[in-house]
């Protein structure tokens, strides 16, 4: 049987994995988005669900000041002797510490920071752990490595530059793996742009001296610049129950139309890992990756996830797995008790382009051809209240389309674009009253912007282009997110908007 990559698709960067008996989680980065740290469960490596997040409370997650692509970097997860180990970066608050949990659903522990002997935080980023046989645990990141006292955070040797890599730029995401007696040594090199790769090297010891793989890289797409996918790297390797080895890695996918360019964020991708007689490993084909891949042999089901629409009536007490916040929730921004069976937003004076807590709540845009639609109840008694959708890539990279007062008593529909410093209004049309369903229509090129209002049909909007929402042109680590959002533009305000029910339907 085949699987396609990407395995998990939309903004799902660093990937890491680990295996209790014939079971797989894995967790991936989640920036300013909260909850933070997806994890998600696998039975077959090929199809996940997302089972959770490992930072669910303020108190584990201070994102409140976050710039866009701050916050959580990329997580390590690992399972040791009934209890999970999820180590992680904020860089916008906590910095380096791990959560743990006998349920990878959770509930996850309050962090515990991670100290070096001077009793300093440890800097740098990319932690990860490793559970020796001899029951030592070491510490790895951008920093070094150490062993580490896993009870209470401390290291309890100084931190070395076990490995500094094959000579690749930003060194980073290191893991260590015990297989057949040698200790490996994986990095990330080139930075996590189209140079990006997968290097490894072994010792008989963890603190080496390690040899490098004579054939590093052993996973790049660097020189491969008519590929879909791109930029693979950031790799965590797992060994399966049944004895085979896979990779779990990132990577992005970009369209003919634009091929330097990609907005659906890195995505989690798994390929093969077969060790040679020498004992070093290959992904793939020879380090080159495809769409289209064999899959694990106990894989029994194809995968399912095609040509759905994931519809929520916001009937229930809490917001569904898919949805998130832009920094840790307002409580007063937002409510499914106010008006039941709708999600209501307040016209917070945050907007959009705030590096602070708007009133937003959203999903990953994860297939590139999908259609984004909500109803939307809404009366602003002023312009600058308006309540809409948008596509968003960061503060200062979004497009929405939204319902304000026109300022003579009634209301409009209308479509901004913001591209870095250029801020247009491009549409506006005035509406009657009644709920209004909005959408934004996406394939690889462009957002297509339109509402329905009474018995009027579909009406379209203006359109914009994909690619100025692209990491190349927005800069950051993230992809894009479709959301629902209120705003009084910083004036005071009463207003809210009630969403009835929105919809994510891709091909
Ligand atoms: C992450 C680093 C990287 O910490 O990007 O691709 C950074 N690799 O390892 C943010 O995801």
């Amino acid at each position: 049987m085949m699987y396609r990559n990407p395995i998990i698709p939309g903004f799902h960067p660093d990937p890491s994995i680990c295996r209790v008996g014939e079971d797989y989680f894995l967790v991936t980065s989640t920036f300013e988005y909260f909850p933070g740290v997806s994890i998600f469960h696998s039975a077959d490596l090929v199809n996940w669900k997302q089972i959770g997040y490992c930072l669910t409370r303020d108190s584990q997650l201070p994102l409140q000041t976050a710039w866009s692509s701050g916050g959580i970097f990329a997580p390590t997860i690992r399972w040791h002797n009934g209890t999970f180990y999820m180590i992680v970066t904020n860089v916008s608050g906590l910095g380096n510490f791990y959560v743990t949990a006998t349920q990878p659903e959770g509930p996850w522990s309050e962090p515990i920071l991670v100290t070096a002997i001077d009793g300093k935080q440890v800097g740098g980023i990319d932690p990860s752990l490793f559970f020796d046989d001899d029951g030592i645990v070491y510490y790895s990141g951008t920093a070094g490595t150490a062993s580490i006292d896993i009870h209470i955070g401390k290291l309890t040797s100084e931190l070395k530059p076990v490995w500094t890599g094959s000579g690749g730029r930003y060194a980073e995401a290191p893991h260590i793996y015990k297989v057949n007696g040698l200790y490996y040594f994986v990095f990330a090199e080139g930075g996590t742009e189209p140079g990006h790769m997968v290097t490894i090297a072994r010792s008989e010891t963890p603190w080496g001296p390690y040899e490098p793989c004579p054939r590093n890289p052993i996973l790049t797409h660097r020189d491969r610049g008519n590929c879909q996918i791109q930029s693979t790297g950031h790799a965590d390797l797992i060994g399966a129950h049944d004895g085979s080895w896979w990779a779990v890695f990132l990577a992005t996918r970009v369209s003919n139309k634009y091929p330097n360019v990609h907005h659906l964020g890195r995505e989690t991708f798994l390929a093969p890992v077969v060790w040679d007689a020498h004992g070093w490993p290959t992904i793939g084909n020879q380090g080159v990756v495809d769409v289209e891949m064999t899959a694990p042999e106990f894989m029994t089901r194809a995968e399912s996830e095609q040509n759905q629409t994931i519809r929520d009536d916001f009937n229930s007490d809490a917001l569904g797995l898919p949805w998130n916040f832009r920094r840790n929730p307002n409580p007063d921004f937002w409510s499914l008790s106010t008006h039941r069976g709708s999600l209501t937003l307040k016209c917070a004076p945050i907007t959009l382009n705030d590096i602070a807590q708007s009133a937003f709540v959203g999903r990953r845009q994860q297939h590139f051809n999908c259609r984004f639609s909500v109803m939307i109840e809404f009366d602003p008694q002023a312009q600058f209240e308006e309540a809409g959708i948008t596509v968003i890539m960061n503060e200062e990279h979004h497009y929405e389309v939204f319902i304000r007062g026109d300022g003579r008593g009634g209301r409009a529909v209308a479509v901004r674009r913001r591209i870095g410093d250029l801020v247009a209004i491009v549409t506006e049309e005035v509406i009657e009253v009644g709920n209004v369903i909005l959408s934004i229509e996406a394939n690889t090129e462009e957002y297509q912007f339109g509402y329905e209002i009474g018995n009027g049909g579909r009406m379209k909007l203006t359109s914009g282009s994909t690619r100025y929402l692209s990491t190349e042109v927005a800069g950051g680590f993230t992809g894009v997110y479709l959301g629902m959002y209120a705003t009084s533009n910083h004036q005071p305000s009463t207003a809210s908007a009630h969403f009835d029910w929105a919809e994510y339907a891709f091909e």
